[in-house]
């Protein structure tokens, strides 16, 4: 009988697994430096560079966005998975539909709280099931994984999920983040294993 458990549980997993990675059950924490500490209401979201008209939001104004949930793999590139874990917040297409990109903008640098940044293209944010998540498995989103608000990008590794959101860059070029200056990869697609850069 748990020999069978066993086998379904592993059907389920069939596919999800990226190569190199382990599954773990727990959800590890991994922050380069300081852990900031911030209330909700002391949160704002800025999206500036490439658009026509910057804008800073508030806690409240994120909230007055549609709220959606999420449930995605989550994959860090020092080998640890963890399925199916639960978020919810604003999706990336619903917070930008506050504003109008320039024609030249086709990438964005992702500032937090705590002076960390990643990168990302435009293709790579603009995509349905990326989310500013402020709840994790039903509760408020713990400081230690990012709270009050993070960014979870759940189709490359998760050194672009960004923690502590501060706010949106969008360039032309696309400047490099924090981990992509130090060697990783500038995209990240676990299922291409790009973890590290060949430059
Ligand atoms: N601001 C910030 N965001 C960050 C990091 C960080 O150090 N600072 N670490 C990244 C890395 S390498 C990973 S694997 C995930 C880890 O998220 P977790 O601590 O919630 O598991 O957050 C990412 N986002
Ligand atoms: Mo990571």
């Amino acid at each position: 009988m748990f020999g069978k458990f066993l086998k379904r549980s592993r059907d389920a997993e069939e596919g999800r697994v990226p190569p190199g990675q382990v599954l773990t059950e727990k959800f590890p924490v991994l922050t380069y430096g300081p852990t900031p500490s911030l209330k909700p209401e002391e949160v704002r979201i800025f999206l500036d560079g490439l658009v026509e008209q910057p804008l800073e939001l508030s806690w409240q104004d994120l909230l007055s966005l549609p709220q959606s949930d999420l449930t995605a793999d989550f994959h860090c590139v020092t080998r640890w998975s963890k399925l199916d874990v639960q978020w919810r917040g604003v999706k990336v297409l619903d917070l930008m539909e506050q504003v109008k990109l320039r024609p030249q903008a086709s990438a964005v640098l992702i500032h937090c709280y705590g002076g960390y940044t990643t990168n990302l293209t435009l293709d790579d944010f603009l995509r349905p099931e990326n989310l500013l998540a402020h709840t994790l498995f039903g509760e408020a989103l713990p400081r230690e994984h990012g709270g009050p608000l993070r960014l979870i990008v759940p189709h490359l590794y998760a050194w672009k999920s960004a923690k502590w959101l501060r706010g949106f860059e969008f360039t032309g070029r696309e400047k490099l983040g924090f981990w992509e200056v130090n060697g990783y990869h500038r995209r990240g697609d676990p299922w291409r294993e790009e973890r590290f850069s060949d430059e």
